[in-house]
């Protein structure tokens, strides 16, 4: 197995090296050159569809290809969308749906194919890592998910996916308490063509409501709701001159696939540097990183941000955060207060990861602009809240713990991939079987030079910590051809105690930073939703999208 560090690699997935390789005589358009700020960010209700139900707590979506104009600067653009029945009419840019959901009741929901046969030219497949070639299989995974396995949306159950003219019928449980009020998101799964799937615009938001977090203003818990609470999703892309998005291929001779998939120009719910004009007061940010392969390192400037929750829903108390850094898939929601910035423009901007969160990505500064206004309609909170009816994760100790380890092979060769425990995602057996209603201590060991926001399907978890360990030594005593087995306590090699979950992990996870030169204890507790009976099976994986899909995911199955 050699060693090569990832910082050698850094050209590879940017615009230059990749696009002298494209087939097709398109040139990209430099992301620094389109003007910034001259379109507003589009909210739910006004650019963003919410979701209109097909029944009583149904909904009956369609993934088609539609058209939009990210930036006046740029030709429409082709996505592929997720039609609610209403034509999409209401969508303005490439991230344009949101279903509301309520905590407690559960929906059915189904998804159809309505897209190409096979793939275009800008999504540039590699057949290696597909069920069926060039087919476009599709599979809609609700991320944040309580649900069982065969409507997880899970590439365990159905490797093929789903083909032209398919439905994939789902039924979401919204489960109380593992679904409480919280922003999950639906996203496309399928089989080694995430990356290509969601960066084509299979994405949408999944808000779900509960009695206390009602999203109405004045929404009873004491903060921000109606227009004062924004969704903020990122999503850096780059562009071709046709106003195709532009994905790159390696220019690593013989390989279509890349390792990271980095843009040089930053979206906001579909829409290239858009501005957003608010009131000086306080609002509510839900933020996500929607991004295939960037960690993000924001900030507002001015502001403080008071971080409410994360992906399992709110905490307890709101803790004060200077940088939101979210990998990909992370959410913050956030509170800030305007009020001393009337009149003032604010910048959010994007700060490089630093130590020990490591990401290759090139610098993207600018995310969008903020233009504080000198009138408040309506008077809101004026204090962050001391308390929230939210959860602090604390689990009971675990009655097993499992070593995972995190692997990248050959990079820049060929054959390069990625893998968890040494092994490839369809290898037998299935080694992580937890059995119903236990905790377990998930310990991620990572053997590469990057972060991977490390992902479970099914169980949100809390996070214990990171240990500092010394990976050349650990890898020496047990490395093979495919890198380190799983199942191996690498506390022998631990080079300092470990360090506690970071104040801002304080509540339940499902995506959490792997960092290089650490292993990583998360605790979860392996329930099913009620009237689902073990065994099933889900995935856990990696959320940088081109490592999931090579090779970085394997099946976890919840035994009786
Ligand atoms: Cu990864």
């Amino acid at each position: 197995m050699r060693h090569i560090t990832r910082r050698r690699f850094i050209q590879r997935g940017l615009g230059v090296g990749g696009t002298l390789l494209l087939p097709w005589p398109v040139r990209p358009v430099s992301g620094g050159k389109l003007a910034k700020y001259v379109e507003p960010l589009p909210v739910p209700g006004a650019g963003i569809v919410v979701a209109a139900p097909s029944g009583p707590n149904a909904y009956a979506f369609t993934q088609r290809q539609i058209y939009r104009q990210l930036h006046p600067d740029l030709a429409p653009t082709p996505l592929w969308a997720y039609d609610d029945g209403s034509g999409l009419a209401g969508q303005a840019g490439s991230f344009g749906m949101a279903v509301v959901a309520h905590s407690g009741i559960p929906l059915s929901v189904s998804f159809t194919h309505a897209l190409p046969a096979t793939y275009p030219e800008w999504l540039p497949v590699d057949t290696r890592l597909t069920p069926l070639g060039d087919q476009v299989r599709l599979m809609t995974h609700l991320h944040g998910g309580f649900v069982a396995a065969d409507s997880d949306g899970n590439p365990a159950i159905t490797p093929n996916g789903f083909g032209p003219g398919e439905t994939q019928n789902v039924f979401y449980t919204n489960q109380q308490p593992q679904m409480p009020a919280s922003l999950l998101w639906f996203h496309d799964h399928g089989l080694g063509a995430t990356r290509l799937n969601v960066f084509a615009g299979l994405a949408a938001a999944y808000l779900l409501r509960d009695e206390f977090d009602t999203g109405t203003e004045p929404n009873p818990i004491g903060i921000p709701g109606g227009a004062y609470e924004i969704p903020l999703v990122m999503q850096d892309r780059q562009f071709n001159a046709d106003g195709t998005f532009l994905y790159p291929t390696s220019d690593v001779p013989g390989l279509i696939w890349i390792g990271e998939y980095f843009g040089n120009v930053m979206l906001v719910n579909g829409k290239v540097w858009p501005f957003l004009e608010v009131e000086p007061r306080m609002y509510r940010l839900r933020i996500l990183n929607g991004c295939n392969a960037r960690i993000l390192g924001l900030d507002i400037g001015g502001p403080a941000l008071w971080q409410i929750g994360a992906e399992g829903g709110l905490f307890d108390v709101p803790v004060a955060v200077k940088r939101m850094v979210l990998a990909p898939a992370e959410r913050s929601d956030v509170l800030v207060d305007f009020s001393k910035f009337a009149g003032q423009t604010l910048v959010m901007k994007n700060h490089k990861a630093q130590k020990p969160v490591s990401n290759p990505a090139p610098q993207l500064e600018t995310v969008m602009q903020i233009r504080v206004g000198t009138t408040i309609t309506h008077q809101g909170p004026d204090t962050i809240p001391w308390s929230l009816p939210g959860r602090k994760a604390d689990l009971p100790n675990p009655v097993t713990t499992r070593y995972i380890t995190l692997n990248e092979i050959d990079p820049g060769e060929t054959d390069w991939y990625l893998n968890l425990n040494g092994v490839r995602f369809d290898a037998r057996p299935t080694t992580e079987i937890p059995r119903v209603g236990t905790v377990e201590d998930w310990v991620y060991i990572n053997m590469t030079g990057d972060t991977h926001p490390m992902h479970m399907h099914l169980v949100t978890f809390q996070v214990i910590g990171r240990t500092p360990f010394d990976v050349e030594a650990y890898e020496a005593a047990y490395g093979g051809p495919n890198g380190v087995p799983g199942g191996i306590d690498p506390t022998p090699f631990a080079t300092g105690p470990m360090i506690p979950a970071e104040p801002e992990e304080r509540g339940f996870k499902e995506t959490v930073k792997a960092n290089p030169g650490y292993f990583t204890r998360i605790r979860a507790k392996f329930d099913l939703p009620t009237g689902v009976t073990a065994p099933q099976t889900y995935v856990y994986h990696c959320h940088v999208l081109e490592h999931e899909d090579n090779d970085m995911m394997r099946p976890f199955t919840v035994l009786s």
